[in-house]
């Protein structure tokens, strides 16, 4: 078979070239998440403002546009972040907001 001319390989042209195969890289990409804070009827503008400025460290010109834009479309993100960080964001802004007797909701989703 090496040679017979006819014969192609693979993993070589009819030039004599070869093409490198990638080896599978051993260690996979980070994934990202968006940290989402969804819209309600009852919280207040003001408190969305300041768990955006507390949690997500925002100034106030950038919490007060993306309380906004949850507000007029529904949901906004917050932030992106590896899978640990953006859960445990979720659960400290969840758990915040429950103490706070509002019913703010966060979830987050992949990027
Ligand atoms: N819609 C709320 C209101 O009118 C304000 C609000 C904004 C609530 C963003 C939640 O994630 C939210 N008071």
């Amino acid at each position: 078979m090496a040679d017979d001319p006819s014969h192609n390989d693979d993993n070589e042209s009819k030039s004599g070239t070869q093409t490198l195969v990638k080896p599978k890289p051993e260690l996979k990409e980070p994934s990202f998440y968006k940290v989402v804070l969804l819209n309600d009827d009852f919280t207040p503008m003001d408190f969305v403002v300041h768990v955006l400025q507390k949690f997500f460290n925002k100034n106030m010109e950038e919490a007060n546009t993306i309380m906004l834009q949850v507000h007029h479309q529904g949901s906004g993100v917050a932030g992106v972040y590896s899978h640990e960080i953006a859960e445990t964001k979720v659960y400290i802004v969840n758990d915040y907001s429950r103490k706070n007797k509002h019913p703010l909701k966060c979830v987050m989703e992949k990027a």
